[in-house]
């Protein structure tokens, strides 16, 4: 593909939206492509250096007149001038809302100076399935999806959803998260798996944000089962407003000894690593990506059977998947994995299906879904 100057609006943090924007970034860079962040913070894995990649901060001060800051203007005239100064081809914005009604008004500004530029918008699940819904929100959320030149879901289940419960007229195409297998692989960390499981302890792992999406709950409980039938340890990675409870949780179930809270990590593919099984019970998960970053480092999943959940994760190969709240099944299921007999199995699978989100793979689908809405819109301005 021709290389192209791309601007990309996200979240900056630790999400699954935000890795695979800044991931995505990345990938186009090392293929010659400019790329031009625009956000209001370095994204957390920016973490490289690439003549091609770039970032523009967003600045949105707070004035005393205003009770909440009007991020979105700043962040749509951010756009416009990074639009202008840096000569882009593409706006690839992650979320409707904010960013995907942000660009249409760059685009509208823009279009009256006579620059024409194209916007491609990925849905990641929570602007559709939790903010999209509330009704206060769904005039933008359709309106910005219906203005966009390309849209993109990260799986069919959300892509399902999107057409259920907004009146979309886009044609939206899937394109499922990824994984850079050179990141995400098992590592040799014996000395670290020796420190956490002394006694060759099964590892339990859990990774999210800890919101209430998340349930936390199951993870504390399917884990206080497998501990009652064989010596287990649970790694909780990551943090958000259930945290608290998950530890007051595990105290009451007399598992804290047994329980580590690790708080945000840059390099979750080291514990990853030395892990024998990861969960995800879920309530709403439109893809997964903290999942298949454990299946490519060998860790098979016992997961809800919840939004696009079921197109990552395979029934009785790569792990199990169970209705939402069905901790007794998970639980089952889980030691059923964790047996000796059957672990190197379902960790054999689960490397073999991540394999097939590898990122080489995936990149293409973008570069098709830019092209195309950039040789339309090159054709509708003649
Ligand atoms: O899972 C989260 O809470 C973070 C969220 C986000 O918006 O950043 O992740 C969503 O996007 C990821 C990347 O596409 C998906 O892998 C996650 O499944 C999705 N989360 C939910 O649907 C709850």
């Amino acid at each position: 593909m021709d290389q192209i100057s791309i601007g990309i609006v996200c979240y900056p943090t630790f999400g699954g939206s935000g890795v695979v924007a800044t991931e995505l970034g990345k990938a186009l860079a090392k293929e010659g492509h400019h790329v031009h962040f625009i956000t209001y913070s370095q994204p957390s894995r920016l973490d490289f250096l690439n003549e091609n990649l770039f970032y523009h901060e967003v600045d949105f001060r707070s004035y005393p007149l205003f009770e909440y800051p009007p991020y979105e203007l700043a962040l749509a005239s951010k756009m416009v001038d990074v639009v202008k100064k840096e000569k882009l081809d593409l706006l690839h914005v992650h979320y409707a809302i904010p960013h995907a009604s942000a660009a249409y008004m760059a685009k509208q500004i823009l279009r009256s100076q006579g620059i024409v530029i194209p916007v491609v918008t990925t849905l990641h699940g929570t602007d559709i399935t939790l903010v999209g819904k509330d009704p206060s929100y769904e005039p933008v959320v359709t309106f910005s999806i219906n203005q966009s030149d390309g849209v993109t879901a990260v799986s069919e289940d959300l892509k399902r959803e999107t057409y259920e419960h907004f009146k979309i007229e886009n044609e939206i195409d899937v394109i499922p998260n990824f994984i850079d297998l050179d990141k995400f692989k098992k590592q040799k960390k014996d000395h670290f798996k020796k420190a956490i499981c002394p006694n060759g302890e099964s590892l339990v792992v859990h990774t999210s944000n800890f919101r209430k999406v998340k349930r936390i709950g199951d993870v504390v409980n399917i884990f206080a089962n497998i501990h009652k039938e064989i010596p287990a340890k649970l790694l909780m990675i990551g943090d958000g407003p259930e945290r608290a409870k998950a530890e007051t949780m595990s105290r009451e179930l007399n598992i804290e000894g047994d329980v580590r809270f690790l708080g945000k990590l840059e390099s979750v593919e080291e514990v990853l690593s030395v892990a024998d099984l990861f969960l995800m019970p879920s309530e709403k998960e439109s893809f997964g990506l903290a999942a298949l970053e454990a299946m490519a480092c060998e860790v098979p999943l016992i997961s809800s059977n919840a939004g696009g959940l079921p197109e990552l994760n395979q029934q009785g190969i790569t792990g199990f998947l169970s209705e939402v709240g069905d901790v007794a099944d998970m639980s089952r299921k889980a030691l059923f994995i964790l047996d000796k007999n059957n672990l190197p199995a379902f960790k054999e699978n689960a490397l073999r299906r991540a394999r097939e989100f590898d990122l080489a793979n995936i990149l293409p689908l973008y570069e098709q879904v830019y092209m195309r809405v950039i040789e339309k819109t090159l054709k509708n301005a003649r």
